[in-house]
């Protein structure tokens, strides 16, 4: 079996406690991945220490010189694809095809850095006084704790490490315990593309001794964290007790509206995508699907026999179309979920039970689960449930739809299907959400595009695309006066002052 060690400026190394965890697949209890540290808040401060004295150096080497280790890392996660992928699904349970996908997220996403080194762009702006110029830079924030979720093991590692690095920052990075694996092979790949020791530390271990240690620590500048609303909240009140820069992707509660005048095969595909793939798993996972009157018997039927048909089971076998749930807390509180919406008088008419027999008993597999009659307000219409579980509303016209829509306290992502402009473009306008699709399911958002939500979904930073840079670099705004005497803003005047 193998064991798996901590990376503390620059080496490999057991933690002290002696202490181990287990990481097995979610789909086959005998499919050992290994053995990881269960580490401690001392080792926390090391790589802490390690961060800090690397970040002198690593600051100062030129961004386009920070982007070719990006590319190199980019280049080695290339020829390793395949190889991450199978990793990948075997301890998240995602199936190949995703698998595939979430690792390809992290390629694009160091090719992108690998760019943005040669830009990193900031502005110039005229002054209010003559002989005198402004304009702004950008400067790395310092040491960051990086603490990812399970979900998209490569994929969010990478959206957060990856424009960290180019941006000239150094970090602890303390990965889920339900997937270790890839956490490893990432900061493995970042080792051999040449990213120098203490620039990235790895600590594994548990939330409440590893995670709360870098929340409190105070030689920790930010803290960037993808996860739950309710983590989240708490991390921003304690990370904030020591003024730390806090980026927070958090939960959704995404519908995809179904128009009478849309192509119902095409919103029937997106649908099933949207909701089932990950296993629901996904922050941006279509959990509400909100059909027009006029069409949605008619969509029902059709979802349901897709629905129904989906093989589910091993995710490494390629045929497979849904993988099992991560762990049995989150199918525990799946199907808590399920009891919970039919008290709540909501009508459960596909799965709501674990899959039973011999293809299943060792993981934690569940039904494609769909409940109707399902009023907006119902806990399984408000509550992120993160599985593969959605909730059916009918409406009666765009409005409505809209509405509903938006009544959560969420507002991640979004999904429209229409043929008419006109309600495409006035649910881009009115829809509450970081992100909206037309014509395409909720899921799907591509690495160079701002990504995050509104309201409860996040603390308004956007990581993709260009924008994640405003979470991992501090503004410097420079005055150059080349006038020769004291110009006093907001007091003299262009006249006075010629
Ligand atoms: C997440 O679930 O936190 O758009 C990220 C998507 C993926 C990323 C999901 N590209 O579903």
């Amino acid at each position: 079996m193998k064991e798996y060690k901590n990376y503390i400026n620059g080496k490999w190394v057991s933690s002290k406690s002696g202490k181990t965890f287990e990481n097995r697949s979610p789909a086959n209890w005998d499919d050992v991945i290994g053995t990881f540290p269960l580490s401690t808040r001392e080792e926390v401060d090391s790589a802490v220490k390690a961060a800090r004295k690397a970040f002198k150096h690593w600051s100062g080497v030129p961004a386009p010189k920070r982007g070719e280790i990006l590319r190199r890392a980019a280049e080695i996660l290339v020829e390793r694809k395949e190889e991450v992928a199978r990793l990948l699904a075997r301890e998240n349970g995602k199936i190949m095809k995703e698998a595939r996908g979430d690792t390809q997220e992290g390629i694009d996403t160091a090719f992108y850095a690998f760019g943005e080194g040669r830009r990193l762009f900031s502005f110039t702006t005229p002054s209010e006084l003559n002989d005198k110029f402004c304009l702004t830079f950008r400067r790395p924030v310092g040491v960051f704790g990086i603490i990812t979720p399970w979900n998209f093991p490569i994929a969010l590692p990478a959206w957060k490490i990856f424009p960290a690095l180019l941006a000239g920052n150094t970090m602890v990075f303390k990965p889920p315990s339900d997937a270790p694996g890839c956490a490893y092979e990432l900061v493995k790949i970042l080792e051999e593309a040449g990213v120098p020791e203490g620039v990235i530390n790895l600590i594994f271990g548990s939330g409440s001794e590893v995670g709360e240690a870098s929340l409190t620590h105070p030689d920790i500048d930010g803290i960037a964290f993808t996860g739950s609303s309710e983590v989240g909240a708490r991390i921003a009140e304690v990370a904030g007790k020591t003024l730390k820069k806090i980026s927070l992707e958090l939960g959704g509660k995404n519908a995809q509206i179904v128009m009478d005048d849309a192509n119902l095969e095409l919103a029937l595909e997106g649908a099933l995508w949207g909701a089932y793939a990950t296993a629901g798993q996904r922050c941006t996972a279509t959990s509400r699907i909100i059909v027009h009157e006029k069409v949605y018997d008619r969509f029902l039927e059709m979802f349901i026999e897709k629905a129904k048909n989906l093989k589910v089971g091993n995710p490494l076998d390629e045929s497979i179309e849904m993988g099992p749930v991560i762990n049995e807390a989150q199918l525990n509180k799946i199907h808590e979920y399920v009891e919970i919406g039919k008290n709540e008088g909501a009508k459960l008419i596909l799965g709501g039970e674990r899959l039973k027999g011999d293809a299943w008993d060792k993981g934690w597999f569940y039904k494609p689960t769909v409940f109707v009659d399902v009023d907006p307000n119902m806990r399984i219409a408000q509550e992120e449930i993160f599985g593969p579980v959605v909730a059916f509303l009918k409406i009666k016209n765009l409005e409505q739809a809209i509405e509903v829509l938006n009544n959560t306290q969420y507002g991640l992502s979004s999904s429209i299907y229409t043929q008419d402009v006109n309600n495409a473009m006035r649910a881009i306008e009115k829809i509450e959400a970081g992100i909206t699709y037309i014509n395409g399911p909720t899921i799907g958002a591509e690495c160079h595009l701002p990504f995050g939500g509104v309201k409860n979904t996040g603390n308004g930073h956007r990581e993709g695309g260009w924008t994640v840079y405003e979470i991992f670099t501090e503004i410097k705004t420079v005055y150059i006066d080349y006038s020769g005497k004291l110009q006093k803003a907001q007091i003299d005047t262009w006249e006075t002052g010629e």
